[in-house]
């Protein structure tokens, strides 16, 4: 690894010009489909079976209790052109949303492939979601299906049947009687041929949900269309290092983005076998997985590095992991210690790669093509051009020079950018300005091109990697008899990253004790379920408030850290006579 700021290479902001020919390049290296078709599972799958490849394995699933199974690309194909016939008997039409609530089992894979194959969206849902961020995402996708397990239904979903009239038909993956209102996955699957006509999706169909977070309002559901593949198969190969016949382990849970474009499509599309770990986080299990397979390829997370940080780098030792090629990193600022780190027990860096659910794809990234320069995310994509600017409320976006903070950009026409929020376009529009996408992260460029994040220029937060927005979480805890206001901040973590923390001011007639604060903090988990959980909750006689009423979180979070509070110039009470 070297840090140099010295090579050659082209400035990163490419012309309009380039970035077309990236991309039309990448799209002529899909197999395709008939009268201009695209379809993501077809790229991901079939186009495989059909080459010959249908014996190469696709999947190596290693089960919580020591099961290993593995499903070859053959196998693949056929589960999901079963379940896609099964979706078009049960009348699920184009664009109809089907949702998948599991851990990481192999019924997941079948699901979101045969989904994509009839045309139907897939839409995951992560699995340590409690019942209302469910019930929120099932009603605001409008899904049709839901294929879960039996204990998940009945902890979380059962109970939420009546108020999700949309839901025709709700798919159990382990029993084989099931009960009222439920129906066997593996029953329906089996009834049905693993036979199926090419697919007759256009390339600007849905064929993604993603639900992702914002500072207001409800989750939204961001659109993906099947020419999205284009971009996470190129990605794939240009940030992640994918070759055909790569055994490759994308740590990231399919309830989220990652999941899917780096641990279903992205491998997949380009002929890689994938590792699927159902298991949660365990040093010692990681270690052995990676050796014991003979991982080539690993995409996870700052939180696992800092966690594997944590165990130390003895619990490395005994384990050839001589086959490890290539190590990236998502979803959070991967510090210059987790880096090198990486050099000194695996003997090569983690490569920071930075992307969001709207994008779709990785962006920026340390790719194989530059130095890592640990601390920074990389440079932008072939085929992207990203900037950082300052928004005017009057006039376009002003260009920042080398090393001044403002909002990351990128300039739209790459295919896998987002077609919409669902049912939610003021929204949508809000995310663009003059031709770029707005990130709403705050960042520097420095003179090579390199960009630095720096933080949320909203009040979302990162726990564990998952994103968080304030809304459910204040929601939630709004609904309990004793709580009059909340205020949701991301708490700094050593692990985490950030953890959820509440300011919460009771309504008269309660009184703050440490009973009412585990009530309170037992009350979220119920509902929210333990990923989005706060962990802390501090009472508060008032919150501070804007004159428009909004709760100043970054306040909280200033006083919570102890660090200068700022610009209070808009806080209730300290405004100026002649703003009132
Ligand atoms: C893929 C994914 C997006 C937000 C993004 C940013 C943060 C992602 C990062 C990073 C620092 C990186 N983020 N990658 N921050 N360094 N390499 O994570 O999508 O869940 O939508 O989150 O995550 O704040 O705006 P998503």
């Amino acid at each position: 690894m070297t840090g140099g700021s010295t090579d050659n290479s082209p400035r990163p902001n490419e012309t309009a010009h380039e970035q077309t020919n990236v991309w039309k390049a990448a799209r002529a290296e899909l197999a395709g489909l008939p009268d201009g078709n695209m379809n993501i599972a077809w790229e991901a799958v079939d186009r495989h079976t059909h080459s010959g490849q249908g014996d190469a394995v696709a999947l190596i699933w290693l089960g919580k209790n020591g099961e290993r199974r593995e499903i070859r690309y053959g196998e693949l194909a056929r589960l999901s052109d079963q379940f896609a016939n099964a979706l078009e008997r049960l009348g699920i039409g184009k664009g109809e949303r089907v949702c998948a609530l599991t851990g990481r089992i192999p019924e997941l894979f079948v699901t979101a492939l045969g989904t994509l194959k009839a045309g139907a969206v897939f839409c995951p849902l992560f699995s340590a979601f409690g019942p209302e961020p469910i019930k929120v995402r099932l009603a605001k996708s409008q899904a049709r299906v839901l294929v879960t397990t039996a204990t998940l239904y009945e902890r979380k979903v059962r109970s939420l049947r009546e108020d999700l009239p949309d839901l025709r038909q709700v798919l159990l993956t382990d029993v084989t009687e099931a009960g009222p209102g439920t129906g066997s996955f593996h029953d329906l699957l089996a009834a049905e041929s693993d036979r199926r006509a090419l697919p007759k999706t256009r390339p600007d169909d849905m064929a993604l949900l993603h639900f992702t977070s914002g500072t207001t309002g409800t989750p939204k559901g961001a659109i993906h269309v099947h020419e999205a593949v284009i971009a996470h198969r190129l990605t794939g190969r240009l940030a992640l290092d994918l070759r055909p016949g790569d055994i490759y382990w994308c740590t990231a849970d399919p309830g989220w983005v990652t999941g899917v474009s780096y641990g279903i499509i992205a491998p997949l599309t380009n002929g890689v076998t994938l590792v699927v770990d159902e298991a949660e986080f365990d040093a010692r299990r990681w270690y052995r997985i990676l050796a014991q397979e003979r991982v080539n390829i690993w995409y996870t997370a700052p939180t696992a590095i800092r966690m594997l940080m944590k165990i130390g780098s003895e619990a490395a030792r005994g384990h050839d992991l001589s086959a490890l090629r290539f190590m990236a990193s998502v979803g959070e600022p991967l510090n210059p210690e987790g880096v090198l780190w990486g050099q000194t027990v695996f003997g090569q860096p983690f490569h920071d790669t930075w992307w969001q659910t709207e994008t779709g794809a990785i962006m920026i990234a340390n790719h194989g093509a530059h130095p890592v320069r640990p601390g920074s995310m990389g440079r932008p994509l072939p085929g992207i051009e990203a900037a950082i600017v300052r928004r005017r409320s009057d006039g376009p976006l002003e260009p920042l020079g080398p090393d001044e903070i403002g909002e990351l950009v990128l300039r739209v026409g790459w295919p896998s950018l987002f077609r919409g929020y669902l049912n939610d376009a003021a929204r949508y529009q809000a995310c663009f300005a003059d031709g770029w996408y707005l990130s709403g992260d705050l960042a520097t460029q420095d003179t090579d091109g390199y960009f630095w994040f720096l933080g949320r220029s909203d009040d979302v937060i990162k726990t564990s990697g998952h994103l968080i927005g304030p809304f459910e979480v204040e929601s939630a805890l709004l609904e309990h008899p004793a709580v009059a206001e909340v205020g949701m901040i991301g708490k700094p973590d050593p692990f985490a990253g950030d953890i959820i923390k509440v300011f919460v001011a009771l309504k008269s007639g309660y009184t703050a004790s440490d009973a009412l604060r585990k009530e309170l903090l037992g009350f979220a988990r119920t509902r929210l379920g333990p990923a989005v959980a706060p962990r802390e909750l501090e009472f508060v006689a008032d919150l501070p408030k804007t004159r428009s009423g909004k709760i100043m979180r970054r306040l909280l979070r200033a006083r919570e850290l102890g660090l200068p509070l700022g610009d209070l110039s808009t806080l209730e009470g300290q405004q100026s006579p002649d703003n009132d």
